[in-house]
C-alpha cells in the first residue's frame, strides 16, 4: 500500500474516533444544548436581556403554588441555603421575582469576566457562569 494510503486511512480512522468520542461526551454538551435554547438572537452568547428573560421564564416554570414567590423548596438545588438567603434581602425567606432577577444579573455580570456584556461558552463555564445556568435553565 502507498503511503499517502495508509496515512489518508489512519485520517479517516482518527476522525472516527474523534467523531465517537464527541458522542461519547454529549451529556456534557448538555450546557451548550442550554445555551443554544436561551440564545434568541442566535449569535452564540448569552446577553443580559436573553438572561433576564430567561430569569423570568424559571421563575414562573417554578413556582408552583402561584403565590408570586419562590421558598427554599421550590428553588430546590438550584441555590444552597447560603446562596438563598444573599438572595434574599428582605428576609422574607422567599424570593420574588425581582429578587430572582436581581440574582441572575449579579451572576452574569460577574460571570461577563471581560466586561463587553455578552457571556461565552468559556464564561458560562466559570463559577458564576455554572450558578447562572442553574438559575435560569
Ligand atoms: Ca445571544
Ligand atoms: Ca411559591
Ligand atoms: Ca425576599
Ligand atoms: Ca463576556
Amino acid at each position: 500500500m502507498a503511503l499517502g494510503k495508509i496515512l489518508s486511512a489512519g485520517i479517516i480512522a482518527g476522525s472516527f474516533l474523534l467523531g465517537g468520542a464527541w458522542l461519547v461526551n454529549a451529556p456534557a454538551h448538555a450546557q451548550q444544548a442550554t445555551v443554544k435554547a436561551l440564545d434568541t438572537d442566535n449569535d452564540g452568547t448569552l446577553d443580559l436581556n436573553e438572561v433576564t428573560k430567561a430569569a423570568e421564564a424559571a421563575f414562573d416554570r417554578l413556582q408552583k403554588d402561584q403565590d408570586e414567590t419562590l421558598d427554599r423548596k421550590e428553588v430546590g438545588a438550584r441555590l444552597s441555603a447560603k446562596e438563598f438567603k444573599q438572595a434574599d434581602p428582605d428576609k422574607d425567606k422567599t424570593l420574588s421575582k425581582d429578587e430572582y432577577v436581581a440574582l441572575a444579573t449579579k451572576l452574569f455580570k460577574q460571570a461577563d469576566v471581560d466586561g463587553e456584556g455578552k457571556l461565552e461558552t468559556k464564561e458560562l463555564r466559570t463559577k458564576a457562569g455554572k450558578a447562572l445556568l442553574r438559575l435560569i435553565r
